[in-house]
């Protein structure tokens, strides 16, 4: 498999940990985000994925699948194991809540397009993207810090999709330094996933395009 992936990508971040966390081989094909205004907006990356974003997965079929989520339920239905979903209905529903904090309300006013457009379009300092980027991490992580049940991971005593979620949101949370001493239930969650192989490979400093 082919993975189309930025090093500091948090959605790519996800992708690269369910692949180690199934034992699954495949390519990195870095795309820078940043330099020259985005490879990402080139027309060879827009022919593989013309919402212009990583990441991208070429499956062993030839198809590219895109969006993080879909992505890893992807390798969920195909590579059952080990499982990072857990088998009763409402335990499931409820890991899907805590993944969908993240993918659904923390990171999309948080990723690289909506933050560039507060700058550019909406001429924003950089004071108040920053202000607006911690308003909505500490929220979610309000939330999530309430509802997880570390033991030691998101879930219980198995890595479930709520960690492979987390761990990359709070990466990019220490990044623009939003103060985490709120939240030790997710740090110490952090903690423990960061210490399986399969997530620690994912880091963004143990990528091919790391800077
Ligand atoms: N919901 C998508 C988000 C993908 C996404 O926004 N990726 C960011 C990097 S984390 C990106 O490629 N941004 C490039 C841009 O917006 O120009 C997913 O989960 O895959």
């Amino acid at each position: 498999m082919k993975l189309y992936s930025y090093f500091r990508s948090s959605a790519a971040y996800r992708v690269r940990i369910a692949l180690n966390l199934k034992g699954l081989a495949y390519e990195t094909v870095p795309v820078h985000l940043v330099k020259e205004g985005g490879h990402n907006r080139r027309p060879e990356f827009r022919a593989v994925n013309p919402q212009m974003r990583v990441p991208a997965l070429v499956v062993p079929t030839g198809d590219v699948l895109i969006q993080s989520l879909a992505i890893i339920e992807y390798l969920e239905e195909t590579h059952p194991e080990p499982p990072l979903l857990p088998k009763d209905p409402i335990a499931r529903a409820k890991v899907r809540g805590l993944a969908d904090i993240i993918a659904c309300d923390i990171h999309p006013l948080n990723n690289t397009s909506p933050l560039r457009y507060l700058k550019r379009e909406m001429h924003q300092e950089q004071s108040a993207i920053d202000a607006w980027y911690h308003h909505w991490v500490i929220e979610g992580f309000e939330a999530l810090e309430a509802l997880v049940t570390p033991g030691p991971y998101a879930w219980g005593s198995a890595v479930t999709l709520a960690d492979v979620f987390l761990v990359p949101q709070v990466n990019n949370a220490r990044r623009l330094k939003v103060p985490l001493d709120k939240f030790p239930k997710i740090v110490a969650i952090e903690a423990a996933c960061l210490a399986l192989p399969a997530f620690d490979r994912a880091r963004p400093e143990n990528q091919p395009d790391a800077e």
